[in-house]
Order: C-alpha cells, then structure tokens, then sequence
C-alpha cells in the first residue's frame, strides 16, 4: 500500500522544521527492495517508525495523523531520505519528564531496520532541537573534571597519557594491581578493559582494593594524581549499584579519582543511564565493544558511530571512544575528526545537519585501539589537538622496558607533537620515546623510514 500521500510532504523545508523545534530530523541512506517505489518505500518506513503500519486502521484519528512523522526528502539517486519526527511521539519520564534514547532508538532504528520492503537503512546523521537538549540528561562530568584534579589548566588541559590493563583477561588480582602501579609511576590514567570485571580468577571484591594501593604507591612516589576507570557493566542495574558503591567504598576518600566504564552499545540506554543517573559525580566512561556489527562502513543498516557517538552526549558520556581516525587497529579513517567534534564542540556542521548543542557540557573523546608513541604525532595532527583521553593498552605494556617506560614514551609523544618537532630527533633526546621504536618496529619502519640509521640502532 503506497502510504506516501500521507506519511510524505516534500513541500516541507528542512530550515523550516529547524526554525521550529518541534522535531527531531534523521537522515538515512535507504534502499528499497525490487518491486517497491522510493518514496512508497520510504514513507513506509516512516509510518512503521511513528503512527501506521502497512493498512489503514479504523482507529486513526485526525490528532493521530497530526503526529505522523513525514519523509521531507527523498532523492532515489543518492538514497537519501530524511524525516521529521515530531517530538511528541517520544516517551517521556513518568518520574521527571525527560526524553529517553531508547524511544529514540524504537521509533528512528527500530521495526524499520526489517521490513520486507527495506533492502537496507542506515541513519548517518540527526538534528535535536533546542527542547530536547533540554529533555536529555547530558554529561554531568567531563575531561574539565579530570584536568582539575590531574593539577592541570581546566581549559585545554591537555593530554591524558592512558592505557588499559593487558592481557584483556587473564590477570590474578596481585598480577593484575601490579601492571596498574607500574603504568602509573609514568602515565595518568588507567581503565579496565571492557571484559574485566568479577571474573572468578579476579574477584572484584580483592583486586580493587589491591588497584586503590597501587594507586596510592604511584601517587605517593610520583606525587602526581592518578585516576581508575572501573568497569560496573553488568546486566542487572542493582548488580551495576552494587559494584559502583563497592568501589566508591574501597577508593574511600580519592573516589573522585574513579570513573566508571559501561560497555554502552551492548548494555544499551538503559545501563549507560543506570551509570549517569545513579552516580552522577563520577565520570561516566562509555565503551562502544560491539558497535561495529552496526556502525562499520561495511554495514548498511542501524547508524554510523557518528550517530553513537552524538547519542551518547544526550545520554550524558563524559566521555565515549572515537576511534582512532585511521591510526590505530580499528577500522576507521581521518574524516571520523568529525565523531570527535560532535562530542567535544558547542556547535558543529555534521555530514547532514548543523547542530547547536545550546552549552550541554562536552562529552570527552577517548581515543583507543592499537596506539602507541609513534602513533600519537600523526594522530594529534588529524585531530588537531590533544585534549583528550588516550589509553593505549599495547602500547604500554608491549614497550620494551615495561609499562611505566611505555607511559612515559607517550607523554614524551605528545610533547614531541606539541614541540612541532620531528619525532626520530626527538627520540635522539628522549630514551623512552626512542625505545618505542624498538619496541614497535613495524610501525616505525612504515612510519618512519631510516630511523635505525638514524637513531643509532
Ligand atoms: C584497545 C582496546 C579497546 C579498543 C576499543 C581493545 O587495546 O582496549 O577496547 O581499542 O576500540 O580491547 O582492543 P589496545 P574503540 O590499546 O591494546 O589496542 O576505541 O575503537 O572503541
Ligand atoms: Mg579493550
């Protein structure tokens, strides 16, 4: 049934719907299956997504068709459909009235992602009005928070040397407290990995305190703050309290130095929400493992880590990982800067819409997967700055000389950046950074090629 004279108006004019603020607007890329129009095919989707489904029902009233969301655009040759969803059609709080992402996501990637007359969907960009960023918790701490209580300027504070407990799995508590103090006596910042939480091998109840020492010995023998991201991802919310309120108990009074890590995509809204409403005053760190069946180039359903990305700033991320832009392990390349950009600017021109983010707070960058110091100065030159969380895990624990030579190999890369110099020179003058080289051969080699000669090797 072709549902486009109702559920499409491509009189509409997108300036129009953003001058209004009564709608959230999506933009997909949208394919229909053999035998089904574009417009027809996507004004089903838009009725599968907000007031219809595939017949007409006797119940639909005239304040129902006043909700319907509408295709605004439809461009067969580009497959681009974007549609308007009016903001009354998502569920709202019965405790305090705010907007939910789950509603978001029910209605824009919901039904629509399997309908028999949809070859593929995937959403690569959406525009919030100036109502639902007030409707959505945001961030309640962000890298301002950890500058602050690293010592640093709580404006562009810089670079926040990080790693990642390696191996992923597979550390007894001792063995695993021992790899964060000896990171710690050369970096900032330290996150479990994404799996890492109560295994059997390593009760949460004893590594953490264990952590906690460890923290203490850096601190007392570096005098420099350090910080913990804990991982409270778990299915039940009160098993998620439960840790978070263990280990704010075992930091006791440097709890402010924990973040708390959720594996946000796999939890999905509810756990990411559950962390930021539950423990507002610790930074929430949002893992995306998982996010790739859905937001991979090579996926043409759900929506792109831009979209995660933007979403989990509503959400309220402190601070979420972006990738790498094309320097680390993961897929990825230099025009993702603009994932970054969406978390951590007031206002930015995304790859449809122009969004203000009317001062919610800025949701921190992590960047991750497969980085070390010779990966960091090209890095930094795609991002164009260092305000960030880097936590290099490999990185660390493969450099040569051990992990706190590892941290120390990537605070002197970010120097190195920050000097504009060239990084073998650098390495002459800066031994940590220079065994990097030895350390990760392959990389030098492609990246910089003669360093051996150069460097005396
Ligand atoms: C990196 C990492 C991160 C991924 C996440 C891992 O370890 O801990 O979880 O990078 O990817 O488990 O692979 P390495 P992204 O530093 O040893 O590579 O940040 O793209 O979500
Ligand atoms: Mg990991």
């Amino acid at each position: 049934m072709d549902q486009s004279s109702r559920y499409a108006d491509l009189t509409l004019r997108e300036e129009d719907l953003i001058a209004g603020g009564r709608h959230i607007l999506c933009a997909y890329k949208l394919k229909p299956k053999p035998g089904t129009g574009f417009l027809e095919a996507a004004a089903h989707f838009a009725a599968e997504s907000s007031t219809g489904t595939n017949v007409e029902v006797s119940t639909t009233d005239d304040f129902t068709k006043g909700v319907d969301a509408l295709v605004y655009l439809a461009e067969e040759a580009t497959e681009e459909v974007r549609i308007a969803y009016p903001l009354e059609l998502f569920d709202r709080n019965i405790t305090d009235g705010r907007m939910m992402i789950v509603s978001f996501l029910t209605l824009t990637i919901g039904n629509n992602q399997g309908m028999g007359d949809i070859a593929h969907a995937k959403m690569y960009d959406f525009h919030v009005p100036r109502r639902a960023i007030e409707l959505f918790d945001g961030p309640s701490k962000n890298i301002t928070d950890l500058w602050r209580i690293l010592g640093r300027p709580v404006v562009d504070g810089g670079y926040i040397a990080g790693t990642i407990i390696k191996p992923k799995l597979g550390l007894r508590p001792e063995p695993f407290a021992r790899a964060a103090y000896e990171f710690w006596l050369g970096g900032d910042f330290i996150k479990n990995d994404e799996p890492q939480g109560n295994q059997v091998f390593a009760p949460l109840k004893e590594s953490i305190p264990l952590v906690y020492d460890a923290m203490k010995r850096a601190m007392d023998e570096t005098g420099e703050a350090k910080l913990f991201s804990a991982n409270i991802t778990a299915d039940d919310h009160a098993e998620m309290i439960a840790r978070g309120e263990f280990i704010l108990s075992a930091f006791g009074p440097d709890a402010d130095k924990v973040a708390f890590l959720v594996d946000g995509f796999v939890g999905g809204p509810g756990m990411v929400t559950t962390a930021r409403r539950y423990f507002p005053r610790q930074f929430l760190h949002y893992h995306r493992a998982g996010h790739g069946m859905v937001t991979s180039p090579s996926s043409r359903r759900g929506y792109t880590a831009y979209v995660l990305a933007k979403m989990s700033r509503l959400q309220g991320a402190s601070g979420i990982h972006v990738g790498t832009m094309g320097h680390g392990k993961m897929e990825g390349a230099a025009d993702d800067r603009g994932i970054a950009y969406i978390c951590e600017r007031d206002r930015f021109q995304g790859p449809a819409y122009f969004q203000d983010w009317h001062a919610m707070p800025a949701t921190t960058p992590i960047v991750s997967g497969g980085m070390n110091a010779l990966r960091l100065p090209g890095f930094f030159d795609t991002l164009g700055h260092a305000n960030i969380i880097n936590t290099a895990g490999g990185g660390a624990y493969g450099h040569l000389d051990g992990p706190a030579a590892g941290a120390r190999s990537l605070r002197q890369a970010h120097s190195c950046w920050e000097a504009g110099a060239d990084p073998v020179d650098w390495a002459a003058q800066h031994r940590e950074f220079a065994r990097a080289f030895e350390s990760f051969p392959g990389d030098a080699d492609r990246l910089f090629p003669g360093w051996r000669r150069r460097l005396g090797v």
